[in-house]
Parts: structure tokens; C-alpha cells; sequence
């Protein structure tokens, strides 16, 4: 925070202006919610939340939220042809179409974000019922993508009015997934600026971390990659951009099957990483192969002294990376749908407040072998 000059005009420095609390929620728009909620129970361990639909009085889509630890998911589909979710499924496939945040105030966000130029998607709205009120509104970020606000401050109900609560018999048990530690975007080439200057300009975020195609590079393809962050750090959005390399990036890959920019992946937080990847893999959860055996012979010299045994991340094919402040454990599921295009990540913080920039190489490697069995690298 830069303190004002007497006199001067005052420089609209970045600053903290939003005050986010962290994420409200992700809604995906999918083209079978049903069934993706059951995905999202059976192999990632979520829990029935809310629901809304033709039985709630919606007409035109159906909606279910599911919950695990801080993490509340929205899967959405459309009923009809038309219209703004089946238009979204049509073009990018199953994505996500809404990062929301937790404001304290979502009209003053409406009033900070678009004075400085947002442009508007959902106008500062009221959602009343019998538990109390919810108010949100919304703004587009890159592609068809859009940050809600949401002010729930004291709101009782299961999610929010509109939604009942969602109750069936089927109950699989959590995977220790917990909250939200970031969400990346993939934007056109040259775009990385320009939407990092959105950022900073009309969310108050800064830039922590950059990542050049001269770091991020295997034999055929490479990004570029900078993380954007919310004042507490509770929000964090890296940007990747692709770069020239011999061959297709992946994330010209991914620009290429949602046909444009969107959500890259989500990395999910848990406290106990080999535990977690254990139950997803028993439960269908697909992730990228391990590195080759070197990678583990050379771990402790590369990340020094660890608390976790090495066999069982060998076997699960979990990296690890270090930096001044700690270490961290991480892996990557293959993409979730048909297209490649959203992933996830399961990271554990050791510490560590990077992003395994010591795994770039053993990872983008994994994930190019993925891309030629697909015929797109
Ligand atoms: O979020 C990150 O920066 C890390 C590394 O296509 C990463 O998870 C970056 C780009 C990418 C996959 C992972
Ligand atoms: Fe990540």
C-alpha cells in the first residue's frame, strides 16, 4: 500500500480495494450435470450441497452444488438448446464458466471493479428468502469467463435462495480435498500482458510470479506463465500464455479444443497428499504417469530432507518442490473431459508459497507425451 502525497493528485496505486475473502465457489457448465455430479462425488470424494431446477421453479437449466472442505463445486446444464449454457457447452465443451469470490460488500465491488472499466455480466443483484439474504454481481475476465461477487455475510440457507438442499442416499466418503489454492488461465498469444494488466487494474492484484519461455521450456514447446494475487493471497490467478517452440504448446492445444481462453486447471489443497491421490486413483481418478525413476533418485539431493517417505510418492508419481520459505507435493490429473482442456491439480504446502517451478521440465514433458498420444503435439 503506497500512502498518498499531500497535494498531488492521487495515484491510484494498486492496493487491496476488493477485499476478498477467498472463493465463494467454481461453477462449471457441463452437458450432463447430473452426471457430472456423480463424477465429482464417486472420484473426488464431494458431498451433496444444493440444487435447483424445474422442481425449484427454474426453467431453463438445472444446477448441483456439491461441497468438500471450503471447495463448493456448481455443475450446470441446460434443459433446452438454447440459451446462454447450452451456448457455452456448445463451443468450449464442459468448462468453467464462473470463478466467484467472497466479498464482505458485492455492491461496492460492482462500483469499484466497473469504475475502472469491467465490463458488466451480472448487475448488482438481491437474492432474499426465509434464511436471510444474498447479494452478488458479476464481471467478465478473459474469454467467456466471468468473477462473481458474493456478499453472504449471515445467509443460513445450504447455498443461497433459489437452491434447496440436495439429499440423496449416496454418500462416498471425502478425499481430504480442502480449499482452493489457485485457479489458471490460458489466454491468446500476446494476451498474458493485457490480461495481467486487467488484474492489476481493475482487481487491485500484483504480479508475484513470472515464469519465461526461456524457463519454461521442454525439447518441442513452451509457455509463458505470470501469477496473480489478491492482497491477503487468498485469491491467485497465474496466467499462461503460449510460446514459439518446435512443436504445438499445450496450451495452444487447449486454446485450440475450448475454442478460446478459459480455466486451465484448478488446484485443490489437502493435508495429506499420498492419502488423497491414493482414494482418487482407487476411485477412477486419472492422473499423469510419473516421471522417469531418476527424478526420485535425485529428489532428496534437489528438495533436501523431506517428512514424507519417497517409495510411496515414487509410486503415485508425486512431485515435489522447493523454495526459500518451504517444500511442496503436487500432481496433475489427465484432462477431465473429452477435449483437453481443464485439469486438476492436488497440491500440499509445505511451506512453500511457489508453484514447483522445479517441476515444470519432468511435468510438461508428461503432459506432451499425453498430447502426442492424442495426435497434437
Ligand atoms: O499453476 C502453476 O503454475 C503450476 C504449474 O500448464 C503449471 O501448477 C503451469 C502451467 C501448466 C501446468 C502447470
Ligand atoms: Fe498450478
Amino acid at each position: 500500500m503506497i500512502a498518498s502525497n499531500s497535494g498531488a493528485p492521487e495515484v491510484v496505486a494498486a492496493h487491496d480495494f476488493l477485499q476478498l475473502n477467498g472463493t465463494d465457489h467454481v461453477e462449471f457448465y457441463v452437458g450432463n450435470a447430473k452426471q457430472a455430479a456423480h463424477f465429482y462425488k464417486t472420484a473426488f470424494g464431494f458431498q451433496d450441497l444444493a440444487y435447483a431446477g424445474p422442481e425449484t421453479g427454474v426453467r431453463d437449466r438445472a444446477s448441483y452444488v456439491l461441497q468438500q472442505g471450503k471447495i463448493r463445486l456448481i455443475f450446470t446444464t441446460a434443459l433446452r438448446s438454447e440459451g446462454p449454457v447450452a451456448e457455452h457447452v456448445k463451443k468450449h465443451g464442459d468448462g468453467v464458466k464462473v470463478l466467484a469470490l467472497s466479498v464482505d460488500d458485492a455492491y461496492g465491488a460492482f462500483e469499484e471493479t466497473t469504475s475502472r472499466g469491467a465490463k458488466v455480466y451480472m448487475e448488482p443483484t438481491t437474492l432474499m428468502d426465509d434464511n436471510g439474504e444474498v447479494k452478488m454481481c458479476g464481471i467478465y475476465t478473459y474469454g467467456e469467463t466471468v468473477h462473481l461477487f458474493v456478499e453472504r455475510k449471515d445467509y443460513k440457507g445450504v447455498f443461497m435462495p433459489g437452491f434447496v438442499e440436495y439429499k440423496t442416499n449416496y454418500h462416498p466418503e471425502p478425499t481430504g480435498l480442502q480449499y482452493i489454492d489457485h485457479c489458471v488461465g490460458n489466454v491468446d498469444w500476446n494476451r498474458m500482458i493485457p490480461v495481467v494488466e486487467w488484474y492489476e487494474k481493475i482487481m487491485g492484484f500484483t504480479n508475484i510470479l513470472s515464469f519465461d519461455d526461456k524457463q519454461i521450456n521442454t525439447e518441442y514447446s513452451a509457455l509463458m506463465s505470470k501469477v496473480m494475487s489478491n492482497g491477503n493471497g487468498y485469491v491467485k490467478f497465474p496466467i499462461n500464455e503460449p510460446a514459439e517452440g518446435k512443436k504445438k504448446s499445450q496450451v495452444e492445444e487447449y486454446l485450440e479444443f475450448y475454442e478460446g481462453e478459459g480455466v486451465q486447471h484448478i488446484a485443490v489443497a489437502t493435508k495429506d497428499i499420498v492419502t488423497t491421490v491414493r482414494a482418487m486413483k482407487a476411485r477412477g481418478v486419472e492422473f499423469l504417469p510419473a516421471p522417469p525413476g531418476a527424478y526420485y533418485d535425485e529428489l532428496s539431493a534437489r528438495v533436501g530432507k523431506i517428512d514424507e517417505d519417497i517409495a510411496p510418492l515414487r509410486e503415485l508419481g508425486i512431485l515435489v518442490d522447493r523454495d526459500e520459505e518451504g517444500y511442496l507435493l503436487q500432481i496433475f490429473t489427465k484432462p477431465v473431459e473429452d477435449r483437453p482442456t481443464l485439469f486438476f491439480e492436488i497440491i500440499q504446502r509445505k511451506g512453500a508459497k511457489s508453484f514447483g517451478a522445479g517441476n515444470f521440465k519432468a511435468l510438461f514433458e508428461a503432459i506432451e507425451r499425453e498430447q502426442a498420444l492424442r495426435g497434437n503435439l
